[in-house]
């Protein structure tokens, strides 16, 4: 155990690391592998991004002991002066960046987020309609394996089977049957822009709320590299850490931030309905250290540097979608409107699935994810998708040239993968240190800072 007796705070936090040397060398080791890890491969997992350290300082400090229930100056415990402060200082900053009248930054995750607006708005066996789960949805938008399909009957409405784009009169017609509660928008694998405003205009013709989940393209409408959702929805949902900053949630409101709502008889604000189902309707204390952190986080997206890397972001991707065209692969919707891009790698060569191109890239140090497709007949395991994203790479200062190389190597190594079974291949050890050898390169050329 730390003998330290009084120390100041900066002379504490400065010894954060020492300490888990002495104490864990396990850990600190481990720690140390994942930050080589993270130096030596490519990093292009849509969902992925970097924090900054000043981010990383706030979650690993004294904050972190904090407990306490409730909201500022409205606590279950003493003491609550200081997070009090970073929690009002975090929501200040969160509704500046977002442009929104309301912020809750409370939620654990994304998923968290999700389930307090669910669990906020509906009674057991309400209607959900949502964007189906392989289609580019999300598992907390009522997947029958998650809270949402258990306890509420959820409908879904697909993409187009011809575009794979969202249809926006299929959903209206399905929202007309099915006259759900809320709608929910947005999702984990959809690569093109999400008009929210029409999202709006359903959910007013039956009378549903609208959540906007925009926890893939939250840093680009910051940015606004994409239309925003703050007052087209009623609630927009978001992890933090997509955008860049700590791990956590983030529940926002613009325009009908204080519409009524009657829930046993009484009326309360849409707000207010929301601060009690966070708690104590779904969580317990806050991780307070993670809201110092959401704070910091919020003030860096203000910068220009911030701001102009989300359109970064995009011109990566639309280069590397563009690239990846050209090579002859089957690039879902044929582009990228945003950070991301899935293809429908099953399309490149017979045998080829998901999980082969998964992990032959890996080995070759391109990190990448397996992913389902609209109308897959592949379960999750297998997958025909591959789902790429450029937020990590942007963030290390690639650019266009950058994203034609990534294309090369990544297409060298799908070519030259034998496959043997759907999950099985033979890769040449040539090709694979060869390939590793030049991804490190542009690793080292590019590191994260
Ligand atoms: N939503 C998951 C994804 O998009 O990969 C991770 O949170």
């Amino acid at each position: 155990m730390d003998s330290l007796k009084r120390l100041s705070s900066q002379a504490y936090h400065e010894g954060i690391w020492d300490a888990l040397k002495e104490q864990d060398e396990h850990v600190y080791q481990l720690i140390n592998k994942e930050y080589e890890r993270l130096q030596n491969t490519l990093q292009l997992i849509a969902a992925e991004n970097l924090c900054t350290r000043a981010v990383l300082a706030a979650l690993g400090s004294i904050v972190q002991n904090k407990t306490t229930e409730g909201f500022p100056h409205a606590r279950f415990h003493g003491g609550c002066d200081v997070v009090d402060d970073i929690e009002e200082l975090a929501v200040a900053r969160a509704k500046e960046t977002f442009k929104a009248q309301y912020a809750n930054v409370q939620p654990h995750s994304g998923t968290a987020a999700n389930q307090i607006v669910l669990v906020a708005l509906l009674e057991s066996g309400d209607r959900i309609l949502s964007l189906e789960l392989n289609q580019g949805g999300h598992v907390s938008h009522g997947a029958n394996v998650s809270f949402g399909g258990k306890f509420f009957d959820v409908e879904n409405y697909f993409v187009d089977r011809q575009t794979y784009r969202l249809d926006v009169e299929n959903i209206r017609q399905k929202a007309l049957e099915f006259k759900p509660k809320l709608i929910i928008c947005g999702g984990s694998a959809y690569a093109r822009t999400i008009d929210f405003q029409q999202f709006r205009r359903i959910a007013d013709e039956v009378g549903a709320y609208l959540m906007a989940d925009i926890s893939h393209i939250a840093g680009l409408i910051i940015a606004g590299a994409h239309p925003s959702p703050i007052d087209a929805a009623h609630f927009s949902t978001t992890s933090t850490y997509k955008p860049g900053g700590p791990r956590g949630g983030l529940i926002l409101m613009g325009k009908d931030f204080d519409r009524q709502i009657e829930v046993s008889g009484k009326k309360t604000p849409l707000w207010r309905l929301i601060q009690k189902t966070t708690f104590p309707g779904v969580q317990g204390t806050p991780y307070l250290n993670n809201i110092a952190a959401k704070a910091i986080f919020f003030k860096e997206t203000l910068s220009e540097e911030y701001r102009s890397r989300q359109f970064r972001i995009v011109e990566n991707a639309a280069r590397l979608a563009e690239n990846l065209l050209g090579l002859g692969y089957d690039v879902v919707t044929d582009g990228t409107d945003n950070h991301m891009i899935l293809i429908n790698i099953a399309n490149l060569r017979e045998g080829m699935t998901g999980a082969i191109a998964q992990e032959c890239l890996e080995e070759c140090g391109i990190i990448i994810n397996k992913n389902r497709l609209p109308y897959d007949t592949r379960n999750a395991a297998v997958a025909s998708g591959a789902r790429l994203g450029t937020p990590i790479v942007t963030r290390n200062g690639m650019g266009p040239d950058q994203m034609d190389t990534i294309a090369g190597l990544f297409d060298t190594v799908l070519r030259g993968v034998k496959i043997v079974s759907e999950r099985e291949y033979e890769l040449d050890n040539s090709l694979k240190d060869d390939t590793r050898r030049k991804i490190m390169e542009l690793c080292h050329e590019f590191p994260m800072s």
